[in-house]
């Protein structure tokens, strides 16, 4: 599904975040060391190849809300934004940390002139943060975002179940109703 707001594309779709041909940057749920590790990271290290981690061990240790780019490798992409969400429970105030990430990711898309982006449902899985709370901080970032955004040109969210996805889809489609 997708919808078009302010010339930007935002499209949600069930999928891996590692299997995104088209898009220019994917964005990584990554962990402080920028190391491989489950989920979301350990599917772009794996599907990068051993390089991507010699960039990142340049460029760690990250904090949560931080965001660092490095290139793709063997992703069938340009880029790697790598992001540390907030640890639910831990990192507070999470949704300010969460909105960072997004925002973070946003900007340095801008500085490499990016036209394309996207992003996992970044924190919802080994670090706790709850769906449906972190849907709601994920398009109020996007919604207040859109107006500073000048080569992005598309926004797509992969998520990994249904149950996801639904949820993106029904706050898409609240959003594309105003
Ligand atoms: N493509 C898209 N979404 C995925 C994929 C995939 N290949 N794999 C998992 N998800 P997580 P976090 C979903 O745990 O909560 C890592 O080990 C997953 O179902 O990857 O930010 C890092 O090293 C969930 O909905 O990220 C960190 O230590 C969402 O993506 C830590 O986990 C995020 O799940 C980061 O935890």
């Amino acid at each position: 599904m997708k919808i078009v707001l302010q010339q930007i594309e935002i499209e949600v779709a069930q999928g891996d975040i590692a299997n995104q041909p088209g898009i220019d940057a994917v964005v990584n749920a990554a962990n402080a060391e920028l190391a491989p590790g489950g989920g979301v990271a350990g599917a772009i290290h794996s599907g990068a190849g051993p390089k991507l981690y010699e960039e990142c061990r340049k460029l760690a240790p990250i904090k949560p809300g931080q965001a660092v780019i490095t290139r793709a490798y063997d992703l069938p992409n340009k880029f790697v934004i790598h992001v540390l969400g907030p640890v639910y429970g831990k990192d507070k105030p999470e949704d300010q940390y969460l909105s960072s990430c997004y925002r973070k990711a946003f900007s340095l898309a801008e500085e490499s002139k990016i036209s394309s982006i996207a992003f996992p449902a970044i924190s919802t899985g080994i670090f706790g943060y709850p769906p449906e709370e972190a849907v709601k901080v994920v398009f109020n970032t996007v919604l207040s975002e859109l107006p500073n955004l000048k080569h992005l040109k598309r926004i797509k969210f992969v998520l990994f179940g249904e149950e996801d996805l639904h949820l993106y889809e029904n706050k898409l489609k609240e959003i594309s109703v105003g």
